[in-house]
């Protein structure tokens, strides 16, 4: 019976997540040519992970030719660092002029009737749907417990107004009380709250996701200092140029004022059925679910903020994990548009500063193994002025094996010259030699 409950669970989470964070990856610009029976891939060495000595900790690194960087641990859990300066601020307004003519698109819109009939295809009974929602399982559905499946909402953030707002819409809790009992759940008809969740026209700021974004190319033939930074990413990860290379393109990311991205983590689950969105040219075509998988976030500050816009992480070194004092039926950590200044850590934008982190724990024989839920991050409500930041994302498979055959395939292709022809990233090469006014 536990069996049964976790595979449900797995489905439900996998599900809902590959249908949220589609709209995320649409330029995802993956190779679309197919692996053509590759030799057996080498084993690839143990990843390597900072340490982070305690919070507070400094270290000097020397990532450019002329000057020194300090690396500062801000905490272990997750596993997080600051470096000022990491760009200089003609680097920050370059790369905001690259995006500005490239143009930023809406980061989120709402889906579509996809995912309707996603659930709709899922074949769990409403039962078996109270028996996932229910995790304390007293038999009863308390509001945090709905809040915690924001995927639920479909893009849509969920409060705990708006929940019982729909309760009350859709007659789903007769007695008032804001808890669902089995028999009120059995009482309800699903396709009423989809309705009523369709019916509701969200405006931005009630999307999981307030901003707009563009990606920039980084790989050969990019405008040198985007080559530049990728190259200081490399050496700042230690990590193989292959890994570092073959990752995301660079996100850029504006946030208006009003803007705002509740918490959330970058990586999606580690299941058997999950395959990574950057190595699915030579994973196994069965497999049904895919998501990013992301090794490392690394986030750079491309200005100052006038007002708010900092990145939380609500439960940085936590003693311990709790998905359910993180979100209580009235008070919701994840939420960025009000709780920010009750999350555990802060970072205030500082324009140039980069932070990182490792969004999987270790698995013990130097790959990747489970997601850090400590990694759990937002960006809070932008009071006055624009945020602009980017993201550079390091991607690595948790299949080691995956990923050895991903790189292998990879080298191939360029011999062949076939990754030179990624026809998506021309206009970036034909803005290699932009220059910004000083
Ligand atoms: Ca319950
Ligand atoms: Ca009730």
């Amino acid at each position: 019976m536990v069996f049964v409950h976790l595979y449900l669970g797995n489905v439900l989470a996998l599900l809902l997540f590959v249908h949220y964070s589609n709209g995320d990856e649409s330029s995802d610009p993956g190779p679309q040519r197919r692996a053509q029976g590759p030799g057996p891939a080498p084993t690839l060495g143990p990843l390597t992970r900072l340490e982070g000595i305690k919070v507070g900790h400094e270290r000097k690194v020397q990532l450019v030719a002329d000057r020194d960087h300090f690396i500062r641990t801000l905490s272990l859990k997750p596993l997080l660092f600051e470096i000022p300066g990491f760009l200089s601020d003609e680097e920050c307004r370059l790369i905001i002029h690259l995006a500005q003519m490239k143009g930023l698109q809406r980061s989120q819109i709402l889906p579509t009737e996809e995912y309707e009939e996603a659930m709709g295809t899922m074949q769990v009974s409403q039962l078996d749907l109270f028996r996932l929602l229910d995790q304390n399982r007293d038999g009863r559905l308390q509001l945090r417990e709905v809040l915690a499946q924001t995927r639920l909402g479909n893009g849509r953030w969920m409060t705990p107004e708006n929940i019982q707002e729909m309760y009350s819409a859709i007659k789903a809790d007769p007695d008032g009380d804001g808890v669902l009992s089995l028999q009120e759940f059995s009482d309800m008809d699903l396709r009423d709250f989809h309705k009523y969740m369709r019916s509701h026209e969200a405006a931005s700021s009630e999307l999981v996701r307030n901003s707009h974004h563009t990606w920039l190319y980084q790989g050969e033939g990019a405008h040198h200092i985007m080559r530049a930074i990728r190259q200081r990413v490399l050496r700042l990860t230690r990590l193989s140029p292959e890994i570092v290379e073959l990752s995301e393109p660079l996100q850029v990311v504006r946030y208006g004022e009003g803007g705002h991205y509740h918490a959330h983590v970058d990586s999606g689950p580690v299941y058997p059925e999950t395959i990574c969105s950057h190595t699915k040219l030579v994973a196994n075509e069965s497999v049904p679910f895919e998501t990013s998988c992301r090794y490392m976030t690394v986030l750079f500050y491309l200005n100052n903020v006038t007002g708010g816009g900092e990145t939380v992480f609500p439960v940085a070194d936590n003693r311990t994990y709790d998905e359910m004092s993180l979100i209580q039926d009235d008070v919701d950590l994840r939420d960025t548009r009000r709780h920010c200044d009750k999350g555990n850590l802060r970072v205030k934008p500082q324009q140039g500063t980069a932070v990182f982190w490792y969004n999987y724990l270790p698995d013990g024989q130097g790959w990747v193994g489970d997601v850090d839920d400590y990694s759990l991050h937002g960006g809070c409500l932008v009071t006055s002025g624009t945020k602009w930041i980017a993201n550079n994302w390091i991607n690595v498979d948790p299949s080691r094996a995956r990923q050895a055959l991903f790189q292998q395939e990879m080298a191939r292709l360029a011999r062949e010259g076939g990754t030179d022809s990624q026809p998506e990233w021309a206009l970036d090469r034909a803005y290699r030699d932009a220059r910004v006014e000083l």
